[in-house]
């Protein structure tokens, strides 16, 4: 196991297979070289991985089980060169991950968290809150319509908005009146609010950079629930410190869990520990695949949700 996982999926797991806990060895190399040969998968998630180094040190690996659905953390391409199966969990975490999503929408544009700190400051006696923005009426921009990226545009459509997207081509099955962007900085000048649920990893690195940002404009809100490595951290930082943006919601960050103190430090930035899909029962679900994967690997050769 490549790292802690939730207790009781551990604690499932450790019941059945024997467990080797990675992140707890004093010398994972000098362990593996004695050990390895006996290890035929791997359990991790989207925040540790697998990476080369750890997939050629076990040669009887035969698959990857992921605790989660973004795979930009696993050396696909080490995987791929020994056939190893590699496993992540989607479907079950779209709907919270675009809740998520929306809370921080909506807590930046309606101030949640500054006003909050407002009236436990005991401001509120003496002077007048400041006002938030409107999001119906206003255009998100959802840079990555995928499961999440839909779900984020249903709900945004609820509250009035209306929907532009970009992803590397159009897509035929969504509704007609989502407007399509050819590029990212089409899409960011085209938004009031973008979202970012695009997959992490070497292709998507810093897409959203300061010309990106400079699109948004100085009333653009930018909301990242994918990756940290999608967005140009220090240009981000930039462009609030300037004006250049309006505000941020952020649930992931380049270097977790370090956060620059320069974003802690602004009023229009929402901040959270990537909690996008962190739900008793969201967890849950994601828990009971990574096990059905696991068993469907080694009991019949037929795991559940393999990546293609
Ligand atoms: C999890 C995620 O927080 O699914 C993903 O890709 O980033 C999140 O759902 C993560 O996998 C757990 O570390």
């Amino acid at each position: 196991m490549a790292g802690p996982l939730l207790p009781e999926l551990m604690a499932r797991i450790e019941g059945k297979y024997r467990v080797h806990r990675w992140w707890e060895m004093d010398d994972p190399a000098a362990r593996l070289a004695r050990q390895g040969a006996a290890i035929r998968g791997i359990v991790t998630s989207g925040r540790y991985g697998a990476t080369r180094a750890m997939i050629e040190a076990l040669p009887s690996l035969e698959v990857i089980v992921s605790f989660g659905v973004g795979i930009d953390p696993i050396d696909m391409a080490a995987a791929r060169q020994r056939d190893i199966v590699v496993t992540n969990t989607p479907g079950v975490l779209d709907d919270c991950v675009a809740d998520t999503a929306l809370a921080l929408m909506l807590g930046v544009s309606r101030r949640i968290c500054e006003l909050d700190r407002f009236v436990r400051a005991g401001r509120w006696r003496g002077e007048t809150p400041p006002l938030g923005r409107k999001l119906g009426g206003r255009r998100c921009g959802i840079l990555g319509l995928g499961n999440i990226g839909r779900q984020i545009a249903r709900r945004a459509e609820a509250f009035g908005m209306d929907i532009a997207y970009h992803n590397r081509s159009p897509r035929r099955d969504v509704p007609a009146h989502y407007l399509y962007c050819e590029d990212v900085r089409a899409l960011a000048r085209a938004s009031d609010v973008l979202v970012l649920s695009l997959p992490g990893g070497g292709d998507t690195r810093r897409v959203v950079d300061a010309d990106v940002l400079e699109a948004l404009g100085a009333d653009g809100i930018l909301v990242n629930v994918s990756r940290g490595s999608v967005v140009d951290q220090d240009a981000l930082v930039t462009a609030l410190r300037e004006g250049r943006i309006a505000g941020a919601g952020l649930d992931v960050f380049e270097n977790e869990p370090d956060v620059p103190p320069a974003l802690c430090a602004m009023d229009q930035v929402v901040l959270s520990p990537h909690i996008g899909s962190s739900t008793v029962e969201t967890r849950q679900a994601m828990a009971d695949l990574v096990i059905a994967n696991l068993d469907g690997w080694f009991e019949r050769r037929r795991p559940l949700t393999p990546v293609a």
